[in-house]
């Protein structure tokens, strides 16, 4: 691959988006193998996934501009569709995911990044979501998520304004996590995942669809979804050894997910 680099360590997939040159930006080179690389995951051996930018100043500055500018209405209806199409599934990975935003997220990298379970940035992170300056709306999902995430106030301003925040409003606002130093981004970020995948990873699963589909549901529907995902949960064989340890009052041997 070109521009997308995967490594896999320890349970933990980390997708580099990795075209430093144009801070990042997507074009349909980029999403072709973001699309490959999400269907390459190892859905068993991988627990968490971590998603960044190469280089220094950018996680995604967004779409890519000129790939665009000549685009017909239709070209944008399929360009718009594949990108979403993309960034949905990765939004239903089983597992849960995470963006270590090191730089600029602008429209279709916030958008990325919004795809994710989880956010954390460096102090030097920007994020927007300008499309109106260009004369188009959010093409990857900005209007629907950013409401989502901090709000209809919040979103609305960023949306109608294109105007872009740094770290601390991002964080103020809770479009994400924790803000880091540069250096401290991926370590921290890193920290989280295997946080994360110490714990049983069908549980984890089960609690991110029990969030996912009880999102939009109402309060009984999603009381249901909760009670299917914790029974669903006794059958395992890490439910068994997670208890059993408790009770022996040892550590657990190292969860399985089976
Ligand atoms: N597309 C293409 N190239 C880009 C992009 C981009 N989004 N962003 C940066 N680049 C390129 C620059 O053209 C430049 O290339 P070159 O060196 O060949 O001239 C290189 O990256 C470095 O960029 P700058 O020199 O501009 O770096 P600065 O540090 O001066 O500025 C900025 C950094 C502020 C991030 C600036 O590059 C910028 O404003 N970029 C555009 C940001 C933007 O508007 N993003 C939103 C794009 S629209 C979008 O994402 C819509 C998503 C949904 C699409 C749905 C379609 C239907």
């Amino acid at each position: 691959m070109d521009f997308i680099k995967y490594q896999m360590e320890n349970h933990i997939g980390i997708i580099t988006i990795n075209r430093p040159e144009a801070l990042n930006a997507l074009n349909t080179q980029v999403l072709i193998e973001l699309d490959e690389t999400i269907d390459m995951i190892d859905l068993n051996e991988t627990w968490v996934v971590i998603i960044t930018g190469a280089g220094e100043k950018a996680f995604v500055a967004g779409a890519d501009i000129g790939a665009m500018s000549n685009m017909s209405k239709v070209e944008g209806r399929r360009f718009g569709k594949f990108g979403n199409d993309i960034f949905r599934k990765l939004e239903m990975l089983p597992m849960p995911t995470i963006a270590a935003v090191n730089g600029f997220a602008l429209g279709g990298g916030n958008e990325l990044a919004m795809s994710c379970d989880i956010r954390y940035c460096s102090e030097n992170a920007v994020f927007g979501q300008p499309e109106v300056g260009l004369g188009i709306t959010p093409g990857f999902g900005g209007t629907q998520r950013l409401v989502r995430l901090v709000g209809t106030g919040m979103a609305k301003e960023m949306l109608y304004s294109g105007r872009n925040i740094k770290a601390d409003q991002a964080l103020h606002i809770g479009l994400v996590n924790g803000v880091t130093t540069k250096e401290e981004l991926m370590p921290t970020v890193m920290k989280l995942a295997e946080r994360i995948a110490s714990n049983a990873p069908i549980a984890v699963r089960n609690v991110k669809r029990a969030i996912t589909n009880g999102f939009l549901a109402d309060l009984d529907h999603a009381i249901m979804i909760e009670q299917k995902c914790f029974a669903d949960c006794f059958e395992t064989e890490d439910q068994v050894e997670g208890m059993a340890a408790f009770l022996e009052k040892r550590k657990v041997t190292g969860f399985k997910n089976r």
